[in-house]
């Protein structure tokens, strides 16, 4: 934040209302300037015998965003935002909130601090602190309930996401929606008849508590125990809730300040706000700063397949016109249904209209057999079958065809992106674009930069990412780029205390415990067993004498037990079962793959599996670091939170490793390594960050202010 203005609060009279405008670029965060300076206006507001009301608004793009976030984890200045609230609210005189843009967190719980409150069209008005593992800690978690009922209240609070304005009317959140898009016009126009109407000041400390709480607390605490999957903020603010609806105003109010103190203090408030700085800080790339992208709006996609055909899909309703080009006719077809099928979808979820879906499919979608086609696209993203000859063959067709300053762009997972462009006579224009299966769904997006690229290029897949609403993270040519490279080296941990001992399904559990979306045997079920077995047959050449095999995922993949889609993986699935049982049939293939293997077994318990897991995972992840494969710690967490299910909360792998200690990781290393020091080799910098007494964030940090 170094550098940074820190807002200020004007003070105006119009017409006997007192505008007071907050104006903290970009997003009106609460800062200690802008407490202060709220402060300051609603002093004088009460000794200004010529305004008789007074209007909140935000200059610029919304209301306010909420708490300034740069702030935590310091020593808090004063005044303190709930007591800034509590002064606006005992103001003798009516307070209006102009709401346009999102009132979110600290900013909506202003407004609730108003005395009406109305709202622009195409508003968004939220408490999002759960997502950064706090709670409102300015009074919402007391005034909201008072003014919508306790279930719209605890809906809000322990879900974070925020409401439309027309939602916000019907629950009786704000008052009115304001019918042009003057906001300062109509508010200051609302205020005047509320003047002419003698309406009074109408603080919602003052109303009664929630009447409809019966049952209600318990549901929402029995439903979040459920599905929290070890967070800990939603079910705290279900305590801070309940406290408004049992004490009075001041004393919970007391009860929120010490909820809300206390989520401060975990490590959970400090792994989502890295994850929140992180995502924000994976674009800001030294390399494209200030270097504009080339123009986009033709997209040429090659291979309808499974990522093709959803890469296709993400870039159609994302605004973009796209050829797809495909082997056959029939494969086209097929690929156009596929697309259609996932449009049909997303009408369904409400995310498109049928007409647009038609528009789509009529106008911007091209299925066709012929590479001519891709004579006027702007960029191409190939995904065809992952083999080097076969995407040399279509990489020569599109740079004969592509007219020039066009992007050529692979799908590839594993393959060398520079060898690729290498075989083109511009690989300047060459890019590895790693999209996550499905395609149009999974937010992360690898932008792989080989030795040639050019900046403008990787400015260009930024903006695409952009475009696409996915979050891009730079990655370099490596086999497995950072999500994949990372991944096989802590499956093969997995493996490894297969074959030592411990079943598949007790290191699925213990994982899913720990926090992860899935275990790895669910995730190998869900890909399907003959991607694992495809890429062992891949790197099989490479081995090393002392690696270690899983004969029994090869046992599996020769029974045709693929996984989800033959209803038999690691797990058995009854039709329309996801979840899957385990098989006792499963467990002997895995004995007998350990007796041949000649390995003695013996019991882990889960915290030991998850050490292993997590220790195998740093230490690949600072392996990728000290390679400049990723160019820092947060990118190897982006990845991983985006791209492979691991929990918010934790803030990352890297995040992990700094929260528990190195040294303890490092320990946990040496310590495996005593058995086998052939996996279990420290990476360097682990060990350099130790002996240094630093951390990952340190290396975040590096480089900046
Ligand atoms: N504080 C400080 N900086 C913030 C900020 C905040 N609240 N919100 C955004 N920024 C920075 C951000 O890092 C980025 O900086 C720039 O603003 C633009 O953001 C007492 C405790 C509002 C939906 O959780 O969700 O109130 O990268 O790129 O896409 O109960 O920002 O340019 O240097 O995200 O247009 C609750 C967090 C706080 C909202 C706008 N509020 N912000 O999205 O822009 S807790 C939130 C957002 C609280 C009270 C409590 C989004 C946005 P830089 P951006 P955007
Ligand atoms: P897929 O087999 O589902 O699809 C490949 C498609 O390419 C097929 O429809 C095939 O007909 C078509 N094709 C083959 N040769 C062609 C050519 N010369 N011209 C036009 N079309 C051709 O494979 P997929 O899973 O979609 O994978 C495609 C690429 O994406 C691979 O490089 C793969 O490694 C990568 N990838 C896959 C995943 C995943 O989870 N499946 C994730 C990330 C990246």
């Amino acid at each position: 934040m170094k550098g940074r203005l820190m807002g200020s609060v004007s003070y105006e009279n119009v017409d006997r209302v007192a505008v007071v405008t907050v104006d903290n670029a970009p997003v009106n965060a609460l800062s200690q300037a802008i407490r202060s300076g709220l402060s300051d206006a609603f002093g004088r507001f009460q000794t200004d015998e010529s305004a008789d009301i007074a209007v909140i608004i935000g200059a610029g793009r919304m209301l306010i965003g909420g708490a300034d976030i740069s702030e935590f984890g310091k020593p808090p200045q004063s005044p303190s935002l709930p007591d800034v609230i509590l002064q606006i609210e005992q103001s003798a005189k009516p307070v209006v909130a102009a709401i346009h843009g999102m009132a979110l967190g600290g900013g909506l719980e202003v407004a609730l601090g108003a005395h009406y409150r109305i709202a622009a069209p195409g508003t968004r008005l939220g408490l999002p602190e759960v997502k950064l593992g706090i709670m409102p800690g300015a009074g919402g978690t007391q005034r909201m309930p008072r003014l919508v009922g306790a279930d719209t209240a605890l809906k809000m609070i322990t879900s974070g996401t925020p409401v439309t304005e027309a939602e916000a009317l019907q629950s009786g959140l704000i008052d009115q929606i304001c019918e042009g898009v003057d906001i300062r016009e109509a508010a200051i126009d609302y205020a005047q008849s509320l003047l002419s109407d003698n309406a009074p000041a109408r603080p919602i400390s003052g109303l009664p508590r929630a009447t409809d709480s019966e049952g209600v607390i318990q549901q929402w605490r029995a439903k979040l125990q459920k599905s929290s999957r070890g967070e800990v903020a939603p079910l705290v603010a279900v305590d801070a809730v309940e406290a408004s609806v049992q004490k009075s105003f001041a004393e919970g109010l007391k009860e929120e300040r010490r909820l809300f103190l206390h989520l401060m203090d975990t490590p959970q408030r400090a792994g989502l706000i890295h994850a929140f700085f992180a995502e924000r800080a994976v674009a800001k790339l030294p390399e494209i700063a200030g270097i504009a992208p080339r123009d986009f709006t033709r997209i040429g996609v090659i291979g309808g397949g499974t990522m093709g055909a959803g890469i296709a899909t993400s870039a159609v309703l994302n605004g973009l016109a796209v050829t797809l080009v495909e082997r056959d006719s029939e494969a086209a077809d097929k690929a156009r249904t596929t697309i259609a099928s996932n449009l049909d979808a997303a009408v369904k979820r409400g995310k498109l209209n049928a007409e647009r879906r038609d528009a789509i499919l009529n106008d911007a979608l091209t299925t066709v057999t012929d590479y001519d086609a891709l004579s006027d696209v702007d960029l191409a993203i190939e995904a065809v079958f992952e083999s080097m000859d076969v995407k040399k063959e279509v990489f020569a067709k599109l740079d004969e065809i592509l007219p020039r300053g066009a992007i050529l762009a692979t799908n590839t997972s594993y393959l060398d992106v520079d060898e690729i462009a290498a075989s083109t006579s511009r690989p300047e224009d060459v890019i590895g674009l790693h999209f996550f299966s499905p395609a149009h769904i999974m937010k992360l997006l690898e932008v792989v930069v080989a030795g040639k690229t050019a900046p403008d290029v990787v400015s260009t897949a930024f903006a695409l990412a952009k475009k696409l609403r996915k979050t891009g993270v730079r990655a370099g040519v490596c086999d497995g780029f950072i999500g994949n490279r990372i991944l096989s080296h802590y499956r093969t941990a997995a493996d490894h205390l297969v074959l030592d001992g411990a079943s598949p399904y007790q290191i699925d559990k213990a994982l899913t415990d720990f926090g992860f979306a899935m275990g790895p045997y669910q995730v190998s079920d869900l890909a399907g067993l003959d991607i694992g077995y495809a890429t062992r047959q891949r790197k099989a050449a490479d081995a090393h004498p002392r690696d270690r095999y899983p004969a029994f995922a090869d046992a599996l993949y020769h029974k045709g037990w693929l996984g989800q889609k033959t209803g038999h993986g690691y797990y058995i699935y009854e039709k329309g079962d996801r979840k899957g049982q385990p098989d006792p049939e499963v467990e002997q293939i895995i004995a007998q793959a350990r007796k041949e293997a000649g390995t003695s077994t013996r019991t882990f318990t889960d915290d030991e599996i998850v050490r292993r897991y997590m220790a195998a995972m740093v230490n690949e992840g600072a392996r990728v670091v000290e390679a400049g494969i990723a160019q820092r710690p947060l990118d190897v967490d982006v990845v991983f939170l985006y791209g492979y299910g691991f929990p918010r909360w934790r803030g990352g792998p890297m995040k992990y490793a700094d929260m528990r200690g190195l040294d303890s990781i490092l320990a946990d290393i040496r310590t495996f390594a005593e058995t086998d020091d052939h996996f279990w080799t420290p990476a360097p910098l682990l060990e350099k960050l130790v002996a240094e007494g630093r951390n990952f964030d340190n290396l975040n940090k590096a480089g900046k202010e």
